[in-house]
């Protein structure tokens, strides 16, 4: 039994790793987050006192930063600025908390001696061309396009540097893109999902043949929580489950599972230098440490996520003017 300190634990796949670890490990956990616009208390509701804590603050700080790493056994870090659309509209708190956040926590895990687990994406590889039957694995070149991915790509270089020169115990691991209950509504499927069930026509970025490799953010606990329990030290694990869709596809799934005319959406302003492909060649993971997905039916997945939205508005509803207000502002 130990003590888990999780960054970003009151974000989206922050909480649902903290329900995971509380659910499946006899571990306590301490959430050290922000609470930016990102981040809900509701869903951290329902948990054990005895066994969780939510520390606010900003992981740039040392002072608050330090004594919660002196405490754990690990940190898994997960706080992050998280959306590409956001770091084209103002790069700045991408640099402090993506980069300057990592390297305080980095810092701190060296001295303390704290073993550390490191959240990051796909996005850090670039793209792929969409005729290419390539996948990412863990020994693609890092070649990052927005000022969110290059500040993600910078956070996992300097923990390879950490590893190498200060040898810290660390790991990490770069997902694809997860969806599911608990997602900020500035995202690509809870936003069309919410603009339905507000009366609003979805929006789809240019022609939508963009493709992304969709995993459930419960399998992504459940890889996360294996590494941490069976990872190498000094290594990086690819987590995915085979979920390449492109956006339109995805955008007519979720019309037709809400009863909608699978045309029923604008097409809007793409997004300046959008990323063509994602795919994760998640082999390593599942051959060297036998984690396999759980939620691998993507249709059934998206409609248990269309059910828990239109059961949850009040999670969400409190969000939505000032997400689409922003979004009207550059023509999306
Ligand atoms: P999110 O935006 O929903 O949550 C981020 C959380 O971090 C929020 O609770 C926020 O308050 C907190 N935070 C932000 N700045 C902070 C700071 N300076 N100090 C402390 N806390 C701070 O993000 P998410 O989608 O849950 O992503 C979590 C992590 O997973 C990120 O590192 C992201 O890069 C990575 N990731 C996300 C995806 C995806 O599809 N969403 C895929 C792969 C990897
Ligand atoms: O309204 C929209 N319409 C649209 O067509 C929005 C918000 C998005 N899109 C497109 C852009 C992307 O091709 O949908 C796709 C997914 O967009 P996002 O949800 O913004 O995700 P993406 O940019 O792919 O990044 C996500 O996956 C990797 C997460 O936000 C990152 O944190 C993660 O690292």
């Amino acid at each position: 039994m130990g003590k888990i300190l999780v960054t970003g634990g009151a974000g989206f796949i922050g909480s649902n790793f903290v329900h995971h670890l509380l659910e499946n490990t006899d571990h306590s956990v301490t959430v050290l987050d922000k609470m930016t616009y990102a981040a809900n208390e509701k869903s951290l509701e329902g948990l054990d006192p005895s066994r969780f804590e939510l520390v606010k603050g900003d992981i740039a700080d040392r002072n608050t930063v330090d004594p919660l790493v002196d405490e754990a056994d690990a940190v898994v870090h997960y706080a992050a600025e998280s959306h590409n659309d956001n770091s084209l509209n103002d790069p700045t708190p991408f640099i402090h908390t993506n980069l300057i956040g990592t390297f305080t926590l980095l810092e701190a895990v060296r001295e303390y001696k704290t073993r550390y687990h490191h959240i990051s994406t796909d996005e850090v590889f670039g793209d792929l061309e969409l005729d290419d039957p390539a996948k990412f694995t863990e020994k693609t070149p890092y070649n990052p396009s927005s000022p969110y991915s290059s500040t993600k790509a910078g956070s996992d270089l300097l923990v390879r540097a950490w590893m190498r020169s200060f040898g810290i115990e660390a790991t990490i691991s770069n997902c694809s893109n997860n969806y599911g209950p608990f997602q900020h509504i500035e995202k690509f499927i809870p936003r069309q999902i919410t603009n339905i069930l507000s009366g609003i026509r979805p929006k789809l970025y240019g022609e939508g043949l963009n493709v992304r490799d969709w995993i459930h953010a419960s399998d992504h606990s459940s890889a996360v929580l294996t590494i941490l329990e069976k990872g190498k030290l000094g290594e990086t694990y690819l987590i995915g489950a085979n979920g390449e869709e492109n956006n339109i596809t995805v955008l007519r799934t979720i019309l037709r599972l809400m009863g909608q005319p699978e045309d029923a959406f604008d097409h809007v302003v793409d997004r300046p230098g959008h990323d063509l492909r994602y795919a994760i060649d998640g082999s390593r993971l599942r051959e060297e440490l036998g984690w396999e997905p759980r939620f691998t039916n993507f249709e059934s997945g998206l409609e248990n996520t269309i059910e828990w939205y239109a059961e949850n508005r009040d999670w969400w509803e409190p969000l939505k003017a000032e997400v689409e207000a922003k979004y009207s502002k550059v023509g999306q």
